[in-house]
């Protein structure tokens, strides 16, 4: 390292740009990352570092403060950068994740900033519907701080050259619906597929869902009421942006089909109360989309735009990322404009009690196993297997707490519960479940065939090893 030619920050700034290479600083370090690029798992937005340091950035994106990432980086590195530059250069950075909100200590982080967050599983089915505060948290930047009073909705029929806008108080002055709803992260239980073969996400495991009552407005009539024609069909997708924006001033976004939207049993809500109270801070604070049946990733919170257009939205969320791949396509292959965006989320089930690793007591020469089963798109759950036999005996679930909707409107998921005969000589074993939803889906058996680089839509069988006590 120390043999490497030392450079200062106007070398550094000459090099922004892909024929002149792309060069980045981080500590005393210089890099060259131009044929990093193209295999970012973060997208383009790397080239905002072009020309200087990558820092500020990972003071966002704290995913970088990571072994393998600096191994990554090291692998670039040409130079180092002239000591008194590079103590000026650091000297002024303030942390984005000032002002976020306090979480509750049960929520155990799989990152801190931005802060992502789910219970242990075993707290997760104590109830039908997820209190507020142990509602699994997943942020991708800061946490904005709106205020009711002077929060304003815009929306934007394209082509239409005047905006409407939506105070809080227009929006609670409309008819209101609450409904039910399960909101699950495309990469809930992500952690069986790390186990099989590293991917690049978050390190979730079967806890990145939760229920909760949604009351708010129906998305359909403020577009009514903002101009939009029922029978338009010029216009193909409706786009959501969130007040939270990375260093640029870019905002989170995401959109879903407009059929979706303007569909009477879609249930889109703009909610303003999660569980009867205003939606919390981390939650979305004070509006937020609630798309019930759908990836979490188009839930837009701190919602502060829509867009009703003939185009998708144009976030790295909705192009670069939440997309579904072959177990074969690795980072030097995939190309994000060939897979379609998450939207409805497939079949899904989780043992919950006990926990992968825990003691379960047996009686009477069986065991208690507990969990959850969801599935999207409005279908409803109508079995639950469970097997400690590796398939050869399957045990059907009793479900413990069921919403009584009709898919195609059963946004909720399931909780269930079996005993289960277990060999008497045994001192552990391996329980696994699936479920079966309204449609006659169910779950793939091996997480290594549904295996993708993102690690999203982890929904094999889910498996769990546990000791026995007598
Ligand atoms: C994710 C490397 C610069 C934004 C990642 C990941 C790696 C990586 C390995 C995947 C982490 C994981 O999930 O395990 C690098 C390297 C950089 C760099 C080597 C050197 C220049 C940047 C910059 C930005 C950025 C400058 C933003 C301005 C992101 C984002 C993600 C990401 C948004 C996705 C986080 C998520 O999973 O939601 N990067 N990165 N990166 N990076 Fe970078
Ligand atoms: N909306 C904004 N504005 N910013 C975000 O980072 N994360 C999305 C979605 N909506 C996100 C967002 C993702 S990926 C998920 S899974 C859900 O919010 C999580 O919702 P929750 O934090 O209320 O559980
Ligand atoms: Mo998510």
């Amino acid at each position: 390292k120390e043999d490497l030619p030392v450079y200062n920050l106007e070398d550094i700034s000459s090099h922004a740009t892909r024929d002149k290479r792309i060069w980045v600083t981080y500590k005393e370090g210089v890099y060259d990352i131009t044929n990093f690029i193209d295999t970012h798992p973060g997208g383009d937005q790397i080239l905002l570092a072009a020309g200087s340091s990558v820092e500020p950035f990972w003071l966002l994106y704290s995913i970088h403060e990571n072994p393998h990432v600096y191994k990554i980086l090291e692998s670039y590195r040409i130079g180092n950068l002239n000591k008194d530059e590079c103590n000026n250069l650091t000297k002024d950075m303030t942390d984005p994740y000032f002002n976020e909100p306090k979480r509750h200590n049960a929520l155990k982080p799989a990152s801190k900033k931005p802060f992502n967050a789910e219970l242990p599983p075993e707290l997760l089915i104590q109830s039908f519907i997820t209190p507020n505060e142990l509602f699994y948290v997943r942020n991708h930047l800061p946490v904005p701080d709106l205020k009711a009073e002077t929060y304003e909705l815009e929306i934007e029929i394209e082509g239409v050259k005047k905006t409407k806008s939506f105070r809080l108080e227009d929006l609670k002055k409309l008819p209101k619906k609450t409904i039910t709803a399960t909101i699950m992260c495309a990469g809930n239980r992500r952690s069986d597929m790390i186990k099989h073969k590293p991917v690049k996400g978050l390190n979730w495991g079967p806890a990145a869902i939760g229920t909760a009552t949604w009351t708010g407005v129906p998305l359909r009539d403020v577009l009514i009421s903002a101009g939009l024609k029922e029978d338009d069909d010029k216009f193909k997708h409706v786009q959501f942006e969130g007040g939270d924006s990375d260093v640029t001033g870019k905002m989170y976004g995401a959109s879903i089909p407009i059929w979706r939207a303007l569909d009477k049993r879609g249930d889109v809500l703009l909610a303003y109360e999660m569980n009867g109270v205003p939606i919390p801070r981390d939650h979305g604070f004070p509006i937020r989309v609630i798309v019930p049946g759908v990836v979490g990733a188009r839930n837009v919170k701190w919602l502060e735009k829509i867009t009703v257009s003939d185009k998708e939205s144009d976030s790295h969320w909705q192009q670069n990322d939440y997309k579904g791949f072959s177990p074969s396509t690795d980072w030097d292959t995939v190309d994000f404009t060939k897979s379609p965006a998450i939207q409805e989320l497939p079949v899904i089930s989780a043992i919950c009690q006990p926990s992968e690793g825990s003691t379960v007591k047996v009686e009477q020469d069986k065991i208690t196993v507990k969990g959850y089963a969801w599935s999207g798109g409005g279908h409803k759950i109508v079995r639950v297997d469970v097997t400690v036999d590796g398939g050869k005996s399957w045990h059907v679930a009793n479900f413990e707490h069921q919403d009584a909707a009709l898919p195609p409107q059963h946004w909720a998921w399931t909780i269930w519960t079996v005993k289960i005969p277990v060999d008497k000589k045994s001192k552990n074993v391996e329980i696994w479940a699936k479920a079966v939803d309204s449609s006659y889906n169910t779950q793939p058996e091996s997480v290594e065939n549904i295996w993708n680089l993102r690690g999203v839509l982890s929904n094999a069988y889910h498996k769990v090893k546990v000791n026995l006590k007598r």
